[in-house]
């Protein structure tokens, strides 16, 4: 199965909770009245787009009907995939991964628990060996001696080697190795795991802003990419933790991990309207090839299309 067709049944929950509906009240209607708008905002909103999103969505749609580009319930359809494809193409320029510009391009992975970094960084090392980079990875989550091993796994998988040292290390430490192998390796790309950590515990967020530090005092300019993984099937909680993450690390980009399957994948309208933050990456499972860079069109073409 290529990806579309995987991004495409990976969203059917979600399109069963947002697209479904929508067009349920456009055949539930013959004009567009006020009911009909009071349920659409409730549909948006029940399917994770986020209330501020919604409200954007709603402006728009009684824009819509005021200028008359939107006359019948039939018309809301094909105006509100416009609307979101617009919403999640805006600053696309922003969405290409920021490369050094000589020397290693550094990839910081960071976010909660069980988000998905490590698997997403065994996909990340796959797909740029595929693309004829070099790559090194580093195991800067000392935390559990399961998380150096479970990355070193995936570098064999990938044939892509691992700086590591022993379980309970400084992190940073890590970072600073790794930094300093991959330029002396000259490795185009370094991703580095770290620690899963909850928004609200300061002392991990300290450590999170120290690994930032070292990390750009060998390699000015880096990280060239944060990237904040987010589990999507969270919801709208994945919001919320991007906007705590954004205090500890200047985030570039999100990686959306396990979009296949849930119901809340709207949230990835929020999450580009809401914080101003390009959606990178998705995840659609847990194979190596279940990784791709995030477009705009195709997700709104495999969420609106039956
Ligand atoms: N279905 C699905 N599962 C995923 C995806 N990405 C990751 N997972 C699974 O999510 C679980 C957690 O993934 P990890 O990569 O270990 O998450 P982590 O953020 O590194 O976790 P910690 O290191 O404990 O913080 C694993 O079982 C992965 O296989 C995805 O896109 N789809
Ligand atoms: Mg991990």
């Amino acid at each position: 199965m290529g990806f579309f067709d995987k991004l495409k049944k990976g969203l059917n929950k979600t399109r069963e909770n947002l697209t479904n509906k929508i067009e349920k009240i456009i055949i539930g209607y013959a004009d567009i009245d006020d009911d009909l708008l009071d349920e659409l905002e409730e549909t948006l909103i029940m399917a994770d787009v986020g209330v501020q999103t919604t409200d954007k969505l709603m402006t728009a749609v009684r824009k819509g009907i005021k200028k008359k580009e939107i006359n019948t319930p039939e018309d809301l359809k094909p105006f509100l995939q416009k609307q979101i494809v617009e919403i999640l193409t805006k600053g696309e320029e922003m969405d290409t991964t920021r490369v050094a510009e000589n020397g290693p391009t550094v990839l910081l992975v960071i976010g909660v628990n069980g988000a998905g970094k490590t698997t997403t960084i065994g996909k990340l090392a796959a797909y740029y060996k595929g693309q004829g980079k070099s790559v090194l990875l580093a195991a800067a989550d000392t935390f559990r001696a399961a998380a150096i091993d479970q990355l070193e796994v995936w570098g064999e998988r990938t044939g892509v080697p691992v700086i590591k040292h022993e379980e309970g290390s400084d992190p940073a430490a890590v970072a600073f190795d790794a930094v300093k192998a991959a330029v002396a390796r000259n490795v185009d790309i370094l991703i580095i795991d770290t620690a899963g950590r909850l928004q609200t515990k300061s002392n991990l967020m300290q450590e999170l802003e120290k690994i930032n530090r070292v990390i750009g005092r060998e390699i000015p300019g880096a990280p060239h990419e944060t990237l904040l993984v987010l589990d999507a099937t969270t919801g709208q909680n994945a919001i919320s933790q991007a906007e705590l993450f954004t205090k500890a690390a200047p985030i570039t980009g999100v990686v959306l991990t396990k979009l296949d399957g849930t119901a809340k994948g709207g949230v990835v309208i929020g999450i580009k309207s809401q914080l101003q933050m390009p959606v990178k990456w998705i995840g659609v499972g847990e194979g190596v090839e279940d990784l791709r860079p995030f477009n705009a069109e195709d997700f709104a073409k495999a969420l609106f299309q039956s």
